[in-house]
């Protein structure tokens, strides 16, 4: 597993984001907003060494677990795991083809290295109180990363997941919250409104921390401290820009969610070149 520095991070985010793009252009479907808020802590995970995995060995029992609950956002996982080692490059060009094992949302019987099925919004992170009660029980080592969406923190499953993680003292769970304050039909703020996360889920018994999530140092220094939490499950309300790298585009289009919607060829060109 590598381990980049922030500077290095940063530069292969920029790769991942440019691939988002390209992919979901290519698709003609997809959601590259949710994926370009997100970049920066999957891109850290994968390659800041916080994640211990091998592309070569998926089901290494001892590998470390991260669930894209917020599933729709998986070209940046995709991407991610494609510049890891797992899949070829070119191959996920096929995103969202009939046939293509690169589906619309996640499917861990069709890819390797996924750990969960995610699209239906609410379950991923009950998913991952599973397999960190598993650890516990098998006695490993791993720890469980789960990323959620602001807009499906308004799931009441995800409110049982967070209740039995501290009922268990989940020590080895870390879920990522990505703010970027946009669900499907409007702001969160408008739709639902759960902020500020930080005091709710402290209130449950987790250790949380409050970030700018497309600032490359500072996620890398909350993941470096979560890892220290072992007594407690942790969080990481990661607050963030839907679309962060190409809002100017996004500005000019009047749609700063612009959920669920590609590029068009001319303007994936656009934000390709602003991405440099
Ligand atoms: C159970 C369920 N209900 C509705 C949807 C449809 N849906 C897809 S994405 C989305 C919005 C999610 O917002 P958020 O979690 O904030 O993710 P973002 O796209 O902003 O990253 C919704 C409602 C779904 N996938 N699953
Ligand atoms: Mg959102």
């Amino acid at each position: 597993m590598p381990q980049l520095n922030v500077d290095q991070l940063k530069a292969k985010a920029h790769d991942i984001r440019k691939l988002i793009i390209r992919i979901t252009t290519e698709a003609g479907s997809g959601h590259p907003t949710s994926s370009l808020s997100a970049c920066d802590v999957v891109t850290a995970l994968y390659f800041g060494g916080f994640m211990k995995y091998d592309p070569q060995k998926p089901q290494d029992p001892g590998r470390d677990r991260f669930i894209l609950s917020k599933g729709h956002a998986c070209p940046v996982l995709y991407s991610a795991m494609a510049e890891a080692g797992y899949f070829p490059v070119d191959e996920i060009m096929t995103l969202r083809k009939l046939g293509s094992p690169y589906e619309g949302h996640p499917n861990m019987r069709r890819l390797k290295g996924i750990e969960a099925s995610t699209g239906s919004l609410g379950q991923g992170l009950s998913i991952g109180v599973g397999h960190a009660l598993a650890g516990r029980m098998d006695k490993q080592g791993f720890r469980v990363y789960v990323m959620l969406g602001d807009g499906e923190m308004g799931e009441g499953q995800v409110w049982e997941a967070i209740a039995s993680a501290d009922k268990y003292k989940l020590g080895n769970l870390t879920a990522i919250i990505d703010q970027n304050g946009y669900q499907q039909t409007g702001s969160t703020r408008e739709v639902l409104d759960l902020t500020d996360f930080q005091p709710k889920l402290e209130a449950f018994g987790w250790h949380v921390q409050t970030i700018n999530g497309n600032d490359m140092g500072e996620v890398v220094a909350a993941l470096k401290a979560s890892t220290a939490v072992t007594d407690r499950p942790t969080a990481i309300v990661s607050r963030t820009q839907k679309g962060f790298g190409i809002l100017p585009l996004l500005q000019q289009e009047n749609d700063t969610n612009y959920h669920g919607k590609p590029l068009s060829k001319e303007l994936a060109e656009k934000a390709l070149a602003l991405l440099g």
